[in-house]
């Protein structure tokens, strides 16, 4: 418990017995349950995962999202859900700094940058960042919020979570929580946070197919989701009586107007 708030962490992990048992030795005393959604992995993750005192649980479906969806299922209904990779590469020890503008009602959702923080050199690789970077200019045209990354560290009011109905099983996880949460008029925020080299091996940006997949998962969920937004921003138009054709493009602000002349 952290002020009063039951916090619980989900970390996906695939294959990372020399990382699992640091992450969650370093995880604060405060936080109330740990769970650690296994992807199949072939070695010892799970049982180190368990002797240091997390819920360990298996996904055989393969994918980030899969196992987060997953690790969202078992939870016993916290306030806070913090998300963090198992390979070392965040600083648990930061946790505090995630949760608290939650705690303190400031936001719903705080995503931990590793562009506002300090990350190692090597750390995050040339590509990684500039797919953030386009990630994050694309969702600021379509939706006109400003992220600064897609950190896997983030923490989020869980009744916040709930209602955003994720679905991403693989990649498109961290982009469709930010997209949603804009779409939706979610209170958040980004901290700091640094960022180290990964113990283990790398499975994502640092192979050529998991950059590539990675990548173009990403910018399909922001086109898509640009792309229905536009179309049932539309329908409203459509329903409130105005043409489409004949107006200028559309913001949200502008469809929160639309919706309350209808009901006037
Ligand atoms: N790639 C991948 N990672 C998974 C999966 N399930 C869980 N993970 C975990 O998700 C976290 C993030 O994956 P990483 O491999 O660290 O991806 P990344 O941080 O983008 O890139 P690298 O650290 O360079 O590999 C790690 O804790 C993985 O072990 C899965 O099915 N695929
Ligand atoms: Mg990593």
């Amino acid at each position: 418990m952290k002020d009063n708030h039951k916090i619980a962490v989900i970390i996906p992990a695939l294959n990372e017995e020399r990382s699992i048992g640091k992450v969650i030795g370093e995880i604060p005393a405060w936080v109330d349950e740990i769970v650690v959604v296994d992807n199949g992995s072939s070695d010892r993750t799970m049982e180190i995962a368990r002797a240091a005192g997390a819920r360990a649980l298996q996904e055989p479906e393969r994918g980030y999202g899969a196992a987060c969806l997953t690790g969202i299922a078992a939870l016993r209904a916290p306030d806070i859900v913090v998300f963090l990779d198992g390979d070392y590469s965040d600083y648990p020890e930061e946790m505090a700094a995630l949760v608290q503008p939650i705690i303190e009602d400031q936001a719903d959702m705080v995503i931990g940058s590793r562009v506002l923080g300090k990350a190692e050199r090597g750390a995050l690789s040339p590509q990684q960042a500039f797919g953030n970077w386009l990630a994050c200019r694309l969702m600021r045209l379509f939706w006109g919020v400003r992220y600064t990354d897609l950190g896997p560290f983030r923490a989020i009011r869980y009744s916040t979570l709930q209602s955003l109905e994720m679905r991403d099983r693989n990649y498109g996880w961290t982009v469709e929580m930010q997209i949603k949460a804009a779409q939706r008029g979610v209170g958040s925020r980004e901290v700091p946070v640094r960022y180290r080299r990964r113990i283990g091996k790398s499975k994502v940006s640092g192979t050529l197919r998991g950059v590539i997949s990675a990548g173009a998962k990403i910018l399909f969920v922001i086109f898509l989701s640009a792309w229905e937004g536009r179309f049932r921003e539309n329908n409203l138009l459509r329903n409130a009586g105005i043409n489409e054709t004949s107006t200028p493009p559309l913001t949200l602000h502008r469809i929160k107007r639309v919706s309350t002349c209808k009901k006037e």
